[in-house]
């Protein structure tokens, strides 16, 4: 059994808005002071991670100055340069300055969504700048709590010209950047647009580049709504469209909790660690997670651990899954191997002259097979609890 420490080569990644959380909720102050960026960066590193990510703002303050903004960053680079962590993803906040307050790109007020629009080009330019090849855009404000405060469908124009025109910023030039939206179904607004997966993937394909787009799904948002992550994970690659993701845990339809990576529903994240670690998806497991305002720092750095060493358990458990002769055996027994055969690669003609197909098909028995996946689950959970 490995000592399950994480490596820069495991590709860990945190957002510097998670460990820097301060605890600050609807019916709370903070209960922890600001972090410096430079120290994440530090600890981030010590604790094996390979990189962070970051909006504009968990770096430069919004209302910072040109001077002050070049110092800062300057100042950051160092940590990162003699820290050894990357930033391969970078995003905007469009979410908690009040002149957001009405959603960005969507916005009521159309100098609202130029300044929107601006302030991520700007950015964009910054992720360039610190090397990431992935801009993350979540709308969070993008949404309505009242039904004729939006008109969704013109409200969906305004988003794809967003996009579009970002598309053309990145093109004009010449940046190695693609676009990964995230969905989430509500909070902070009532209810924000392209709540889910399927959403998302659906808008993308109305985009005039649609190639550089692809989603940036967050395991407690698809859960919010109720729907199954590893699924969801399943068929954005299926679409070819994972282009990055946001780890982390939630337990059932609820406020949006972040639990560190393992401490929700676990058995999602099993087959979610089974399915990323069985794909072709390559790039950052990235951790979107609070932890717990409950916590002083040493909480903090406990729990982004944790979420390394949660996955890397569920990497090992789920290896050990697919190699147990009784799992393959199990498999079988489910006919996992038989959904791999297409259903009529002998062609419809074949399939319309083949009796066996339903003239002569008894239902009634076909009816009557067990699937053998009470015994295929057992021995999943079996392992997934160390039992195996
Ligand atoms: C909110 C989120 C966001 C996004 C971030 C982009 C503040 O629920 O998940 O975190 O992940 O804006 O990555
Ligand atoms: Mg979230
Ligand atoms: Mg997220």
């Amino acid at each position: 059994m490995s000592s399950f420490t994480p490596t820069p080569a495991d590709r860990f990644t945190f957002g510097l808005w998670t460990v820097g959380w301060q605890g600050r909720d609807p019916f709370g102050d903070a209960t922890r002071p600001a972090l410096d960026p430079v120290e994440s960066v530090e600890r981030l590193a010590e604790l094996g991670a390979y990189g962070v990510t970051l909006h504009d703002n968990d770096l430069v303050p919004f209302d910072a100055s040109e001077s002050e903004r070049a110092e800062i960053i300057s100042r950051f680079r160092t940590a990162l340069d003699k820290f050894g962590l990357v930033v391969p993803m970078a995003t905007t906040n469009l979410f908690t300055h009040p002149v957001f307050k009405d959603g960005a790109f969507t916005a009521n007020d159309r100098d609202v969504r130029r300044f929107a629009l601006r302030k991520t080009m700007r950015n964009i330019d910054l992720a360039v700048e610190l090397g990431a090849h992935t801009y993350v855009a979540w709308g969070g404000r993008e949404g309505a709590e009242s039904g004729a405060a939006k008109d969704v469908r013109i409200a969906l124009d305004r988003l794809k010209e967003a996009f579009d025109l970002l598309a053309d910023y990145v093109a004009e030039q010449g940046y190695d950047i693609r676009f990964a939206i995230e969905p989430k179904p509500n909070e902070p607004r009532g209810d924000i647009l392209l709540p889910t997966i399927g959403h998302a993937l659906a808008f993308i394909e109305e985009l005039e580049r649609p190639e550089i787009f692809g989603l940036n799904p967050e395991v407690g948002h698809e859960q919010m709504a109720g729907l199954n992550f590893p699924h969801g994970i399943a068929q954005a690659l299926w679409h070819g469209k994972l282009f990055h993701i946001d780890l982390n845990g939630q337990t059932g339809p609820k406020f949006d909790q972040d639990i560190r990576f393992g401490g929700g529903d676990l058995r999602q994240a099993f087959w979610l660690v089974d399915l990323l670690e069985r794909s072709d998806y390559d790039g950052p497991r990235h951790f979107d997670f609070k932890p717990a305002r409950t916590e002083d720092f040493s909480g903090v750095w406990t729990a982004a651990a944790a979420c390394m060493r949660n996955y890397l358990i569920l990497a090992e458990r789920a290896k050990a899954f697919r190699a147990d002769p009784e799992v393959q055996q199990a498999l079988k027994d489910s006919r996992l191997d038989e959904l791999e055969i297409p259903t009529a690669a002998d062609g419809l003609a074949a399939l319309l002259a083949d009796r066996s197909s339903f003239e002569d098909f008894d239902a009634d028995a076909a009816g009557k097979r067990g699937m053998a996946f009470e015994r295929l689950d057992q021995l999943a959970l079996e392992h997934l609890l160390g039992a195996r």
